[in-house]
């Protein structure tokens, strides 16, 4: 029986750069979660008639959430989802299956790359029939329908068995729970040159893959162990776990500390990786080699040829205005355009829409092609390894012919964490009044040769979005600052920053910024109004 439920709104419920993201305990409020769907499903003209994807990435209350959703999406008219198998659904498999099926809409339970457990975070992704994350203009609308929702429809019935493959009825709603990987594994087995990384594995190369106890372990198995024959055991943390066994699953220097100590040790394999909580996000690493992520992109744009999917050619590339300019290089040299565009996977998606891109990335570990809109990890590593099949050289050889060929942009992102929100917006709100004033003027040697917001017009809706601030230097240096959008504790201010080198390739990033890093916490008056006098977090 469909049953309306009355409710009262929140203080509104605003999605951040992807999605809904919180703490659990503020989910676990009496009709949060319903509200937030209602609201979503309102703002959208209904979803009568619509088909969705739906899965997560198996953290903590996913599978309550899982199935309020079904319920709710039944009562609420919906003829048909698309449920990965134990709910079980990575962010870019879920792109993919929403194209491939012509669905209307997805939503992927995850808090991406924040912890998980009772104490952690529960994030909701809403894809459109683009595949990718809806637009500002969307989310805002379904922020304003969470601030008056008065009532939620639900579908008073038993919870469904999300555990067998196949197709069952739910009033007049088609559930089909299907395998989360067989279609995903097609994909990658027509982008990639299997054969050649199967005789990579043959021939004795070493490989670890991270999953982080979270939703790619599984994948990652029947990737590389068993399509491709890496050894068995090379995916490490392979069980997905609500609270991800207490990691944090962001794949970063700072996180996946066990797998960079093993890397930095005597007894590295040749390569290994390490994905987030829903499989968006990747980290590279070699024996004692750390790729940053914006050389990655870079790297992968310049060795396109390798890959039997972009062979023939590829379209433009872009990045976000908080990532290095490295792969700007590449594509100059490749006579490709090269955009720059806001942080968020949301902004590449009409530049692949309309062909303008094929390849696109940021600096917090995401990379991805047109293949799916989202950004993908798994798809990540397979490059890397097809490269390394190819050419024969090691991550390290590959990342420094690279700078030879293009010169090295030192990059490090410094967090400042948990800050008050209001001395957040503040100190952004004060430092974009004085950016003009730095122009022309010299701190610590370096003179400023341009100081200004970043602001993008799309060129194909022409929406105008203001995201970060950006220095220039008149040595090619640059620093960028933003507000994160992904956090769940007070404020994170992100201040990255980049020097450009034509010939000198092995200083340390952290000497060679650290300058610059005096120069942003001055021109930003950090310590002064957050009290920190260095960052929390850098990576
Ligand atoms: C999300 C978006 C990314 C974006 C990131 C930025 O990542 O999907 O496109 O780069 O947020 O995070 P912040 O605003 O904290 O800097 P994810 O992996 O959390 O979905």
């Amino acid at each position: 029986m469909i049953k309306t439920v009355s409710t009262s709104p929140y203080n509104g419920q605003k999605m951040g750069t992807a999605g809904i993201r919180q703490k659990v305990q503020t989910v676990l409020q009496k009709n949060y979660l319903e509200n937030f769907i209602q609201s979503l499903f309102n703002a959208i003209g209904g979803v009568k008639g619509q088909t969705f994807v739906l899965g997560g990435d198996g953290r903590y209350y996913n599978d309550i959430a899982l199935q309020k959703i079904i319920k709710m999406a039944a009562a609420n008219g919906m003829k048909k989802l698309i449920i990965g198998q134990n709910g079980m659904l990575s962010t870019p498999a879920s792109s993919h299956i929403l194209l491939k099926n012509h669905a209307d809409g997805g939503l992927t339970l995850s808090a991406s790359h924040n912890p998980g457990g009772i104490n952690g975070d529960f994030g909701i992704k809403y894809a459109t029939k683009t595949g990718g994350q809806c637009s500002s203009a969307v989310s805002d609308k379904i922020f304003e329908e969470t601030k008056r929702i008065t009532s939620y429809k639900i579908l008073e019935t038993d919870d469904i068995d999300l555990s067998k493959k196949g197709v069952q009825k739910l009033g007049d709603m088609e559930i089909e729970v299907i395998d989360p990987i067989e279609d995903y594994l097609e994909l990658m087995q027509q982008i990639f040159d299997f054969d050649a990384i199967k005789k990579l594995f043959q021939s004795g190369f070493s490989f670890v893959f991270d999953a982080m106890n979270a939703v790619t372990g599984p994948y990652a198995i029947k990737i590389f162990e068993e399509a491709l024959g890496a050894k068995k055991g090379s995916v490490i943390n392979a069980v997905p776990m609500p609270d991800f066994g207490g990691l944090h699953p962001d794949p970063n220097l700072v996180y996946a500390k066990d797998l960079v100590s093993l890397m930095y040790g005597d007894h590295a394999p040749d390569f290994a990786a390490a994905n987030d909580g829903d499989g968006d996000r990747n980290m590279i690493l070699g024996k004692k080699f750390f790729v940053s992520p914006s050389d990655s992109l870079a790297i992968l744009t310049d060795n396109y040829r390798y890959i039997p999917a972009y062979k023939n050619g590829i379209y433009g590339v872009a990045k976000s205005a908080a990532t290095s300019t490295a792969v700007c290089r590449v594509a100059k040299a490749l006579g490709v355009d090269c955009y720059e565009v806001p942080t968020g996977w949301k902004n590449f998606c009409n530049l692949m829409d309309s062909k303008r891109i094929t390849f696109c990335g940021e600096e917090s570990f995401g990379t991805g092609s047109s293949h799916i809109r989202e950004k993908d990890g798994i798809w990540a590593v397979l490059f890397w390894l097809n490269i390394i099949a190819a050419t024969g050289k090691s991550v390290s050889q590959i990342t420094r012919d690279f700078w030879k060929k293009y010169g090295r942009t030192y990059y490090l992102r410094f967090d400042f964490e948990a800050i008050d929100l209001k001395v957040a917006d503040d100190l952004m709100a004060d430092l974009e009044n004085n950016l003009s004033s730095f122009e022309g003027k010299t701190y610590g040697g370096r003179k400023v040769t341009s100081a200004h917001p970043f602001v993008y017009q799309d060129p194909v809706d022409g929406s105008q979005t203001k995201n970060g601030l950006l220095v220039y230097f008149e040595d090619g240096a640059r620093i960028c600052y933003r507000l994160s959008g992904t956090g769940t504790n007070g404020a994170t201010l992100r201040v990255y920053i980049e020097a450009y080198e034509k010939e000198n390739f092995d200083e340390n990033p952290k000497d060679k910024l650290r300058s610059l890093l005096d120069i942003a916490m001055t021109l930003a008056q950090i310590e002064k109004r957050t009290g920190k006098t260095k960052p929390d977090l850098t990576t």
